[in-house]
């Protein structure tokens, strides 16, 4: 299988930075904003954006996490009926009037930020719901779009996008491999 390598190490860094600068911008400071990471790249993502946001205001930024898995065998196979499931939500500050930024590694077809906004608004009202990803890889299957993007990566529904984070890889890449 090929290999090409999109991101490196400093690219996701200056990605992560100037995420952090955007959220902080569009939201005029984080007094109101809730950063809430999808595991488990998508958690250490959020877990980096919040320590830069932190470093920038000089203040720390309301953080959560949800944890969310596939209910499917194939991870390739796209055409399953099943939908991903929340497993676990770890949002301890009230929701409401709160602006709710989700934050996951890669986002495809938006099942998973679906099943992410529907736990959130199960907690309360948000005044508003935002996404961040490190890589919008194309392929959508509902409405959503992200408000923060690291990369826009074109690719084919055969090819896989695999993040590499230190924290859980050892490495910090994002790397497009074709079959
Ligand atoms: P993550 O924890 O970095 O998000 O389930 C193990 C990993 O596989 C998870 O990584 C998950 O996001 C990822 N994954 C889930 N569905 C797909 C998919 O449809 N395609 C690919 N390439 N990866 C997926
Ligand atoms: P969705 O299709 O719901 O947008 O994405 C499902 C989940 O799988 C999300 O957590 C997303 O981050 C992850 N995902 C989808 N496609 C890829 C991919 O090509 N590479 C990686 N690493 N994760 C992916
Ligand atoms: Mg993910």
């Amino acid at each position: 299988t090929e290999k090409a390598i999109i991101l490196d190490e400093q690219a996701i860094a200056r990605a992560v930075t100037r995420i952090a600068y955007e959220i902080i911008e569009k939201n005029k400071g984080i007094d109101e904003c809730i950063l809430v990471g999808i595991k488990t790249r998508g958690a250490i993502l959020a877990k980096r954006i919040s320590d830069r946001i932190e470093k920038i205001e000089g203040k720390p930024i309301l953080t959560g996490e949800l944890d969310i898995t596939l209910y499917r065998d194939d991870l390739q196979l796209k055409h399953s009926n099943q939908e991903p499931l929340v497993h676990q939500v770890d949002i301890e500050h009230d929701v409401t009037e709160m602006k709710v930024i989700l934050v996951d590694d890669v986002l495809y077809t938006g099942r998973t930020v679906r099943a992410a906004m529907d736990a959130v608004i199960d907690l309360g009202r948000p005044a508003a719901i935002q996404l961040a990803v490190l890589v919008d890889r194309g392929h959508r299957e509902l409405p959503i779009r992200p408000d923060y993007i690291g990369k826009n990566i074109p690719t084919s529904s055969e090819e896989r996008v695999v993040v590499s984070v230190k924290e859980q890889d050892g490495e910090d890449s994002v790397t497009i491999h074709t079959k």
